[in-house]
């Protein structure tokens, strides 16, 4: 396991900065590039480990996808010209690639394996096994399918209505891609909503779907077309320096191009709620997603409760603003946050483990966490437990430490932002 030293510099945070392209806008767009027929374009596609099993798995189908770093083309004869994969597909540490390809498997005349890494062999499958299962697909895996490796053999399937039993968007995703290959409308009705990228991009290929508030329903048998898409900066991604320039003292920092889709601007609202200093500007509409700008300064935070529908809204930035609760004066709680434990890592766990090993005090409950700020961090080892979203905790955390700080396997960071560490650079003031 490699380790890598975080010098506890503490310098601001200053400048302009934009972040790769959204993760799972990235992935869609070549989902939906490869269902539709004729030529896709994406530009600002994210170059990260995640996006590019996404591409592998298309291309082991059969379709033509050209990828030169964050633009790709993916040219396409629609379903019909998918062929079956002759070899086992290798999903890394991709949950979303897993869920959604499996929505898509669902409704082809294939036989095809899925397996993924250690951490995603042991992430939950049968969200979405069980309602492709009731539309008709055959599939077969471990723990009768409960997790990778997976068996699927699709076909026609028979449309359902169907109420997800946890709030997630790959499930919903998954059931709403199976419905393009059912037998009239489906329908998924959530119990909160959602990101709902999947839906947008759908029209954004010139397809049909009505969504009335947490009820959508998809018509089966579309033809799509090959379009454009410009993914914007990922705001998850941007979660990690909005905090750092929250908790670094003297720090401004402005980033540009960055999706303000309101299913995932939950991180805002926080950092709001907290009392941060930040101006948000929504600038364009592109595909159905909201581009824009977020501004924020260093200032005095204050603790809050974080739960219910918020949740879904910013359960990828959990972690950061753990740490960012730990800069806050008073208690944080975080509750509804269960869906935590099922991410790269138990989240809930390596959250806390690795910010008590910080110096912070924080403790675990069964959905969620407790936080007292403000704490001053002492630095020592940090294990990102091979989990993307901790390793980059970590290194924000490093900004603020008495001492240096030993990230372990930071290799992890390139799932969802291989130029990490070179943006972090470009902005900390020397
Ligand atoms: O793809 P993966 O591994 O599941 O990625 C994560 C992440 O932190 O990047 C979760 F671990 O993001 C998910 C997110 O938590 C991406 C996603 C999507 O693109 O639809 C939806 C969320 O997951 P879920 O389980 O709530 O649907």
């Amino acid at each position: 396991m490699t380790k890598k030293t975080l010098h506890a510099i503490q310098s601001p945070i200053e400048g302009n900065l934009t972040v790769p392209g959204d993760k799972s806008i990235s992935h869609r767009s070549i989902i939906f590039g490869s269902l539709s027929k004729g030529r896709t374009v994406v530009s600002n596609f994210l170059d990260g480990e995640d996006c590019l099993r996404t591409i592998d798995a298309f291309r082991a189908m059969g379709v033509s996808i050209q990828k030169n770093g964050a633009h790709v083309i993916i040219d396409s004869k629609g379903v019909n010209g998918f062929v079956e994969p002759k070899q086992p597909i290798d999903l890394g540490n991709s949950g979303t690639t897993a869920r959604l390809l499996l929505g898509v498997l669902a409704g082809l005349p294939f036989h095809v394996t899925l397996f993924g890494d250690d951490s995603l062999t042991n992430r939950p499958m049968d969200r979405v096994v069980r309602p492709l299962r009731q539309m008709g697909a055959k599939i077969d895996g471990r723990e009768n399918g409960k997790y990778l490796p997976i068996s699927i053999r699709g076909g026609a399937l028979e449309s359902i209505s169907f109420i997800p039993p946890v709030k997630s968007a790959q499930v919903k995703s998954a059931v709403l891609l199976a419905g393009l290959f059912g037998d009239s409308n489906t329908t998924v009705i959530e119990s909160t909503k959602t990101r709902d990228h999947t839906e947008n991009m759908l029209q954004a290929f010139g397809g049909e779907i009505n969504v009335d508030q947490t009820t959508i329903t998809i018509p089966a048998n579309q033809s799509l077309e090959g379009t454009t898409i410009d993914v914007p900066g990922d705001i998850s991604s941007a979660a990690f320096f909005l905090v750092a320039a929250a908790i670094v003292p003297n720090s401004k920092l402005t980033i540009n191009d960055v999706g303000l889709n309101h299913t995932r601007t939950g991180i805002i609202d926080v950092l709001k709620k907290m009392g941060a200093s930040i101006e948000v500007k929504e600038e364009r509409h592109i595909g159905g997603e909201i581009i824009g700008s977020i501004t924020i300064e260093s200032s005095k935070l204050n603790g809050i409760e974080i739960d219910g529908d918020l949740i879904p809204r910013m359960i990828d930035e959990i972690p950061i603003v753990a740490l960012l609760a730990t800069q806050a004066n008073g208690k944080t709680v975080i509750r509804d946050a269960e869906e935590l434990r099922y991410k790269e890592s138990d989240r809930i766990q390596s959250v806390v483990d690795t910010l008590q090993g910080l110096g912070a005090t924080i403790q675990a409950t069964e959905d969620g966490m407790i936080i007292d700020g403000d704490t001053s961090l002492s630095g020592g080892v940090g294990n990102s437990y091979g989990d993307h979203r901790i390793g980059m905790m970590i290194a924000i955390a490093s900004l603020i430490t008495k001492e240096d700080t030993q990230l372990i396997d930071p290799e992890c960071i390139n799932i969802s932002y291989p130029s990490f560490f070179s943006d972090l650079a470009n902005i900390q003031q020397k």
